[in-house]
């Protein structure tokens, strides 16, 4: 079923350099409505958890320790066809390869740190966002 939610982070990368209030920003002008926002840090552990779909990947390791390195900002998103509609607005996981004008190819330093999370799927969205934000946390 679709919800029209997704879910986001910026990343280590895009907090640790001030691109959190432009990111949002962005965000919000492509029409997406904020139902929940946190500031917080993951360990390795909950990005492990967070991540576990690409536990098998090379890349897995270093992306949980990346992903703990610093603070985050945890996103619910609500806007008709979120998952698709912000999977455009970031662009691809490369910042090599994403569109011009996408929150990634403005803001990622690499395919690891790049800048911000998208869920892939109406189901991911509804996980990850419980994995930040509990029932009475989300308008
Ligand atoms: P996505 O974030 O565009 O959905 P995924 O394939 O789900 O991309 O990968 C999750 C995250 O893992 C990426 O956003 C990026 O931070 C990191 N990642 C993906 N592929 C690589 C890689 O080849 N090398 C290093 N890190 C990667
Ligand atoms: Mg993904």
């Amino acid at each position: 079923m679709a919800t029209n939610r997704t879910f986001t982070m910026v990343k280590p990368d895009a907090f640790a350099d001030g691109n959190s209030g432009a990111i949002l920003s962005m965000i919000e002008k492509a029409g997406f409505k904020l139902i929940a926002v946190k500031l917080t840090k993951l360990t390795a552990e909950t990005a492990g958890k967070f991540y576990a779909v690409h536990s098998e990947r090379p890349f897995y390791n270093d992306l949980c320790a990346y992903m703990s390195s610093g603070p985050i900002v945890a996103v619910i998103l609500e806007k008709e066809n979120a998952v698709a509609d912000f999977r455009t607005l970031i662009g691809a996981t490369n910042p090599a390869n994403a569109a011009e004008g996408t929150i990634r190819k403005i803001f990622a330093k690499s395919i690891e740190a790049n800048a911000v999370h998208g869920s892939d799927s109406d189901e991911n969205a509804a996980i990850e966002g419980a994995f930040f934000f509990s029932e009475l946390e989300r308008i």
